[in-house]
């Protein structure tokens, strides 16, 4: 009987082989001058036939090689499919991180696929296939960009770091009016803290992934879904980093939020100056 180690490689390797594929798909499309854009819940909640495309690839390819495996992706989540985590083998994919940033011709996308066993996360795939960044990680096993190990920072505190961060507009619509002020007042705090600089790329996982490789020391974001952190939370944890709730709880990708850090020093500071927002987790 095959091991788990092995079994887990054939996952790696398949995956791996579609994301490359589905790039290929998002690439092309990127290389027209626009996309057909509808919306989901809200004007601010995009999704093109790409996205579509995408998950359906994805989803055919790994069902395909491994039947009896589960799947949580955005699109299919949009179109009515309930969200179900079981022990089983589950794929969490987002077939385009960052729709907006796409549709707009914003070269910040990524493919996201995740694989969580037994409710544990076991590996990530992250990829950008305008800017040829490919981010994978395996549980126990390094983080790797390009094939190359990536590490986050070592810094400590707030007034050394560069963070991501985002006004999150679209909790306007589950959090009411006053997630505005909320949001702001976050932001403002970073900034009296004294950090070098606020960034926000519109993709919770490239936000991530600049975390893991050093670029950023930290990120912290609310109102997102599995299938935007599932697969860099694995790279950033093998990379060194720190993944917690927001209140400085264990991380739960249902939660739907996340903070990440590159050290804990950091992570502790900037959640003990955030006023933070809850969910009703999904799944
Ligand atoms: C997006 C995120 C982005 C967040 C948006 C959205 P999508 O994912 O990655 O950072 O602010 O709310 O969830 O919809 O482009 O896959």
């Amino acid at each position: 009987m095959a091991t788990m180690a092995s079994e887990e490689d054939k996952y790696f390797e398949v995956a791996l082989g579609l994301v490359k594929s589905a790039g290929r798909m998002v690439r092309d499309a990127f290389d027209r001058p626009f996309s057909e854009v509808q919306t989901k819940a809200s004007n601010t909640d995009l999704v093109t036939e790409t996205d579509q495309n995408v998950e359906i690839l994805l989803t055919r390819g790994l069902s395909d090689a491994f039947p009896d495996h589960q799947f949580i992706g955005e699109e299919s989540a949009a179109a009515g499919k309930k969200i179900e985590f079981t022990d089983a083998p589950t794929w969490i994919i987002d077939p385009i991180d960052g729709t907006t940033n796409f549709v707009h011709r914003i070269p910040m996308i990524c493919i996201c696929v995740g694989l969580a066993v037994k409710k544990e996360l076991r590996m990530g795939i992250v990829y950008n296939p305008i800017t040829n960044e490919l981010y994978t990680a395996r549980t126990g096993q390094g983080a790797f960009k390009n094939g190359f190990r990536i590490y986050v920072s070592k810094t400590e505190e707030l007034s050394k770091s560069v963070i991501a961060s985002t006004l999150g507009i679209h909790n306007i619509v589950s959090q009411g009016p006053s997630w505005l002020d909320k949001s702001l007042s976050n932001a403002r705090r970073q900034v009296e803290a004294g950090v070098r600089g606020i960034r926000s790329f519109g993709s919770a996982a490239i936000n991530m992934v600049c975390v893991a490789q050093g670029s950023l020391d930290a990120y912290v974001e609310y109102g997102l879904h599995c299938w935007d952190v599932a697969a860099a939370a694995v790279i950033l944890k093998e990379a060194g980093g720190v993944v917690i709730d927001p209140t400085g709880g264990e991380f739960n990708m249902m939660s739907r939020k996340v903070l990440c850090a590159s050290t804990k020093e950091l992570a502790t500071q900037l959640s003990g100056m955030l006023t933070h927002a809850n969910y009703e987790p999904e799944g």
